[in-house]
């Protein structure tokens, strides 16, 4: 088929104003009769067919106004049931259709996750319940009927409020109703039937509304669920403080399933959610376990207002509601935690994702003009270029000015499916400013190149910055036009404080933001007494890649006085990746480079400095990524050399440091029982981070105390950690610590998740055969995309040596388990198969494997449109 483009938009021809859904629940047969009250759109064409969508129906009976219609009035494909001549009035169709859930390995529409009924629509699954116009602008009121055997499915869940439940007289079949007033689009419907425990709080949202807030899960999990309650009821009153936004229900339910194909999903009322992000117990879950569930449930009850009250017009516009949710999640996020320490973390994500999609095959737009397959789309461009984009706006308009911005888009298009133009056009009105501009960042892909350099004048005591910028050319964008760019920046100077900014010419540069929009420029900054060290692009506040003729000298000089928090860790890392990026050189030609001294001590004084957050520490400590000095050396890229380089900075540190490491080791000991709040998990990442180095060098002390801590340790976190700690660098001692690792865990599919991630992670060349053996484990499913994600996605995204090794094997591993996983469930073997986007910039051996491995998937017949799309763009 050929592509959906934005710009053939057309408003829909029939508009749904009511659906009434009877569901019967059965494994193998639901029976679903859907009364849709439809009429013409005035704003659609005049005289058209009622076209429905439909995909993997059966279809059982269909009436017009109660009267059975004869078989010449409408025709059905596998597609489409289309009404060739309706009559142009409101009327009302009921249609039957006949689904197998248990026969529903895609998870899309009504499935079944372990014994559980439950269904996902987003992107286009309503369309495998019921025929219907799916798509996002139609939206309607929904109410649904839920009936299943009481046996099977005491819990029976659906949109919005409760209205009324009971047996069905004379059977052992039970029923409940429920209402949705809130127009919607289908992709937010669901329902949920099954034996599930829950617990239950209330919530009195700013105006006293008293709403019943409920967490179900599988049975024997509630004590599990506590933590996600409490982030639900964090985020509910968040929303209101910062926001104004109040929830618009009696009750909020979240459900979690073992099965689902991504985190979870926001449909109105009723969240359903993949377990992994809704069960933590200090014994099965992380620190980073617990920080991702607060940020999802945020994410999902944040998109109650930006994405339900207000959707999105077409799928085009997916943005409309990610990137701003994510932006908000992340807001969230950093209120309840260390601000700083959140926004190192996301710009990491930022650049170790959604950086290398916009420098490969796979790059596309904040918002695409065109796609094959939207599921292909929420990727982390969409997502967390999304929320970038968002951010500068607050940056350029100010606090003030954007909550203004926001306040009137949540005004202006309740109720509305709204475009990207419409949001924009809220923030231009609501500051008088134009971003005709500033749209670019919606519609130019790749990441912006900005070069700097700073010259300091003595005699006129003045400071010029020379600003320079590009956007490299991606798939079908040859030529570009130049960006908007905000960019932070400080001039410290000698004392280590901030400069005052006198701006030459008076702009807003006073406030600490140059406003970039040309290819280059100047900005001149009076009364500079001093050569300043320029801080650029603090707490990075535009997604670019930035180089500047800045001297390490002066780098240091930022790792340690730096006031932006972001710049300080960001300057340190510079400094690493420039050598780690040498050193790679240097070993490609059989030399090795010693590591550098004074990034070495710049590290021992992050970590003796008392003053600073544990957990900032943490991350100023860790060693750039094997994927971040990838992604740096862009081209010809050798993996082996990369991890020989980058083990050697490790070993150096470790053994520079060992000292400093152990006693901050030691500082940082718990001091009472587990706690996930920010601070106690800021304290363990330290530790840990320090456990990390020491390990490092190899010594069999380091290796002791990483015993000693694993077989010590009180819950997951630390357990977790020394367990990677040993696996990576202790083979003597790794098979005795997974082994006691996985006995102890083995009932609890989440922690045996981290058991396979972690074996897939191993870079040594056995990791193959391990991966390969762990398929037939019995713990292991490819019917469950946790596990696969958990072991074929670890060893694709986090084994960069094994995955592309030199022999092929790896991504021949994984291009097999994508066409294997293909039949069954598309979605997740798209996403599986996108870990191959950066394969050009490899070296020529290597670059050649990837592109057989490509070419093996592309030639199977019967491929998905999503695997077709990802494997013809990536090879494109
Ligand atoms: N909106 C969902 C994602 C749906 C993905 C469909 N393939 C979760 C979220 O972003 O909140
Ligand atoms: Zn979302």
């Amino acid at each position: 088929p050929p592509p959906v483009r934005l710009g053939d938009y057309l408003p829909p021809d029939w508009l749904v104003d009511t659906v009434h859904l009877d569901v019967r629940l059965h494994p193998t047969a639901s029976r679903i009769v859907a009364t849709l009250a439809m009429r013409p759109n005035p704003a659609g064409r005049e005289g058209s067919p009622i076209v429905l969508d439909g995909d993997e129906l059966s279809l059982k009976s269909l009436t017009l106004d109660g009267e059975p219609l004869d078989g010449t009035a409408y025709v059905v494909t596998p597609a489409a049931l289309t009404l060739l001549a309706p009559p142009q009035r409101a009327l009302t169709l009921e249609i039957e259709t006949v689904v197998d859930p248990s026969a529903n390995t895609k998870l899309m529409g009504l499935y079944r996750s372990s014994s559980t009924y439950c269904t996902q629509c987003e992107a286009e699954g309503f369309r495998r319940i019921t025929f219907f116009p799916d798509r996002p602008d139609v939206l309607a009121v929904y109410t649904t009927r839920i009936e299943a055997e009481r046996a099977e499915a005491p819990v029976l869940l659906g949109n919005g409020n409760p209205v009324e439940s009971g047996a069905v007289e004379g059977t052992s079949r039970h029923y409940a109703v429920w209402h949705d007033p809130w127009p919607k689009p289908c992709y937010l419907f669901a329902l949920v039937g099954g034996k599930l425990d829950r617990i239950t709080e209330e919530f009195v949202t700013a105006t006293g509304k008293r709403v019943e807030l409920g967490i179900y899960v599988e049975l024997g999990k509630t004590e599990r669920a506590g933590y996600a309650m409490d982030a639900l009821k964090r985020s509910m009153r968040w929303d209101e403080e910062v926001f104004g936004c109040e929830y618009d229900l009696d009750v909020f339910n979240i459900v979690a399933v073992a099965d689902f194909n991504m985190g979870a999903m926001e449909n109105k009322g009723l969240n359903i959610f993949n377990d992994k992000y809704v069960l933590a117990s200090p014994q099965t879950a992380t620190d980073a376990d617990y920080a991702n569930i607060e940020a999802i449930i945020a994410h999902e009850y944040f998109h109650n207002w930006t994405g339900n009250r207000i959707t999105c017009r077409d799928w085009f516009q997916l943005c409309l509601k990610e990137g701003l949710t994510v932006f908000r999640d992340q807001e969230f996020s950093a209120d309840a935690r260390s601000r700083p320490v959140k926004r190192i973390s996301d710009v990491r994500l930022l650049k170790g994702h959604q950086f290398p999609e916009d420098a490969g095959p796979l790059a596309h737009p904040v918002r695409p003009s065109s796609y094959r397959e939207i599921n292909n789309f929420y990727t982390a461009t969409v997502y967390e270029k999304g929320a970038e984009v968002v951010r500068m706006l607050k940056t350029l308009l100010g606090e003030e000015g954007f909550r203004a911005g926001m306040d009137l888009y949540l005004d202006r298009h309740d109720g509305d499916a709204a475009t990207v133009e419409d949001f924009l056009a809220c923030f231009a009105n609501a500051n008088g400013v134009d971003l005709a501009q500033f749209a670019l960042w919606y519609a130019q892909s790749g990441t912006p190149q900005v070069t700097v350099s700073g010259s300091w004048d003595e005699a006129a005591r003045s400071y010029r910055l020379d600003i320079a910028q590009t956007l490299p050319p991606t798939p079908g964008q040859s030529e570009k036009l130049p960006m908007v760019i905000p960019l932070a920046v400080g001039l410290v100077g000698p004392d280590g404080q901030d400069m005052t900014l006198t701006p030459d010419d008076g702009s807003n540069a006073a406030r600490g933001v140059l406003l970039i929009t040309e290819p280059r420029q100047s900005f001149v900054f009076r009364d500079v007494p001093h050569r300043p060290v320029p801080s650029l692009n603090r707490g990075f506040s535009a997604p670019v890649k930035l180089s500047s003729d800045m001297s390490t000298a002066d780098l240091l000089f930022l790792a340690r006085h730096d006031s932006d928090p972001f710049n300080r860790f960001d300057a340190a890392q510079t400094i690493a990746l420039g050598h780690l990026v040498e050193a790679t050189a240097a070993a490609r030609a059989g030399t090795a480079m010693p590591a550098p001294d004074a990034l070495v001590a710049a590290l021992g004084a992050t970590l003796d400095d008392g003053a600073l957050d544990p957990a900032f520490v943490a991350q100023a400590l860790s060693i750039p990524s094997e994927t971040d000095v990838a992604r740096e050396i862009g081209e010809d890229v050798d993996p082996d050399a990369i991890h020989g380089a980058r083990t050697r900075l490790r070993r150096a540190v470790s053994d520079a440091l060992a000292p400093a490491l152990h006693a901050a080791y030691v500082r940082h000991a718990p001091s009472g029982a587990y706690c996930p709040d920010a601070a106690s998990a800021g304290r363990r990442a330290l530790r840990n981070t320090c456990l990390d180095l020491l390990a490092a060098g190899g010594t069999p002390e380091g290796i002791a105390r990483a015993q000693v801590h694993f077989e010590a340790a009180d819950n997951m976190t630390d357990r977790f950690f020394a367990l990677s700690v040993l696996a990576h660098a202790a083979p003597q001692a790794r098979e005795a610590a997974l082994a006691a690792f996985h006995e102890r865990f083995h009932e609890d599919p989440l922690v045996v998740d981290k058991w396979l991630a972690l074996q897939a992670q191993i870079a040594e060349p056995q990791a193959l055969e391990r991966v390969r053996g762990l398929t037939s484990h019995p713990a292991f499913a490819w019917s469950n995309p946790n596990r696969v994600r958990a072991l074929i996605g670890s060893f694709a995204g986090l084994n960069p040596t094994q995955f592309h090794r030199v022999d092929g094997a790896g991504h021949q591993l994984v291009a097999g388990a994508v066409m294997d996983i293909d039949g069954r469930n598309p979605q997740l073997a798209a996403r599986l198969l996108a870990a191959f986007k950066s394969w050009r910039s490899l070296e020529p051996v290597r670059r050649a494997s990837a592109e057989a491995a490509l070419r093996r998937v592309a030639e199977k017949p019967d491929l998905s449109p999503d695997v077709t799309d990802i494997v013809s763009r990536s090879l494109g």
